[in-house]
């Protein structure tokens, strides 16, 4: 069979009217089905007529039953509503278990990634501790490749999962104290980087201060693509794993409750993704630390970089909020708070 690879553009191109199309079962771009794939070809994901992808509504057509996004409408909870934060306690030990595996991730409706995991998902799991607790994260290597947990944060150098490499069928226990306050991240440090992270080997770490942040209705939203023909370049572009699965189910927040958003990139081959609101402004904290806000609709992130946004809405209704790369957006990368009183 003769390899032909889908570049970007010409998928960016028949996705446009993807997007806007609506759930029809299992559905595929044409021309990715005709390449004979990497990856995904053999999954048996039933080709659509492109007659089916003709007539784009726009983005502002795209929402609920219109959006293509995988899944019902509570399977990102536990990415998107981190577990409570607790008050300090001087002592306490935080116990985790991160299990590596290789899987098959649904990120669009019928293309499959062929992925590799933290406890099933990417991004995996929020793990969530107090400043000055002792965090104990047993991690198990169940996939098929040598893998490690490289924290963000202050810890020793022995805990930082970059020389102590786990071989499929081991484990290895990190352990330090939990510092500083902020929101950091954590992925698989195992070489070739690139691929070992972009395969889904990362998440969401909130540090939470001692003094704990005013209470609000937190959500975790970890940037990422998938590159799903494996030319090296992002052909899905999502929040929490799924393309629009915002859209499809959008945020509910009330007026006026104070908003924050824990928020990551960790969007490998892009050199950044951005995070824009629609209609209203949000302070922003780099990094989850410190004393500097800026108060803004629009903030960027190189991968790795990661920060806090506040904001209480100040009217009801559908706000959207997407990359401000627009190509990320129509690739997947874009949702909507429903605000309601
Ligand atoms: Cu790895």
């Amino acid at each position: 069979m003769t390899k032909r690879r889908l570049t970007r553009g010409k998928l960016l191109a028949a996705a446009a009217p993807l997007a806007a199309a609506p759930l029809v079962g299992k559905i595929t771009l044409d021309a990715q089905a005709q390449t004979g794939g990497h990856d995904h070809s053999s999954h048996g994901a039933t080709r659509t007529p492109a007659s089916h992808l003709d007539g784009a509504m726009g983005h502002a057509a795209m929402v609920g039953e219109a959006a293509p996004a995988v899944g019902g409408p509570n399977d990102l909870d536990t990415l998107l509503y981190p577990p409570p934060a607790l008050p300090f306690r001087p002592g306490r030990v935080r116990e985790f278990t991160l299990t590596a595996t290789d899987t098959e991730l649904e990120v669009a409706p019928g293309v499959f990634f062929p992925a590799w995991v933290y406890n099933g998902t990417a991004p995996g799991p929020v793990i969530r501790a107090t400043e000055g607790d002792t965090l104990r994260v047993r991690f198990v290597n169940g996939g098929g490749h040598p893998h490690t947990i490289h924290f963000h944060g202050i810890h020793p150098s022995d805990m930082d999962g970059v020389f102590e490499i786990v071989e499929t069928g081991d484990e290895f226990t990190y352990e330090f104290e939990a510092r500083p306050a902020g929101f950091h991240l954590y992925h698989c440090h195992a070489t070739p980087l690139k691929k070992h992270i972009h395969k889904g080997l990362y998440g969401a770490f909130i540090i939470d201060p001692k003094e704990p942040r005013p209470p609000a209705k937190e959500l975790v939203m970890v940037m990422n693509g998938f590159d799903t023909d494996g030319d090296g370049e992002n052909n899905f572009y999502t929040v929490n794993g799924r393309s629009f699965y915002y859209a499809r189910y959008p945020i509910e927040v009330k007026r006026s409750e104070l908003v924050r958003v824990y928020l990551a990139n960790l969007t490998e081959f892009d050199l950044i993704n951005s995070f824009h609101l629609h209609a209203d402004f949000f302070r922003y904290q780099p990094t989850g630390t410190g004393d500097s806000w800026e108060y803004t609709d629009t903030v960027m992130q190189c991968q790795g970089q990661r920060g806090v946004l506040e904001v209480q809405f100040a009217g009801t209704g559908l706000h959207m909020f997407h990359a401000h790369q627009s190509e990320f957006a129509e690739l997947g990368w874009m949702g909507f708070f429903d605000v309601i009183d």
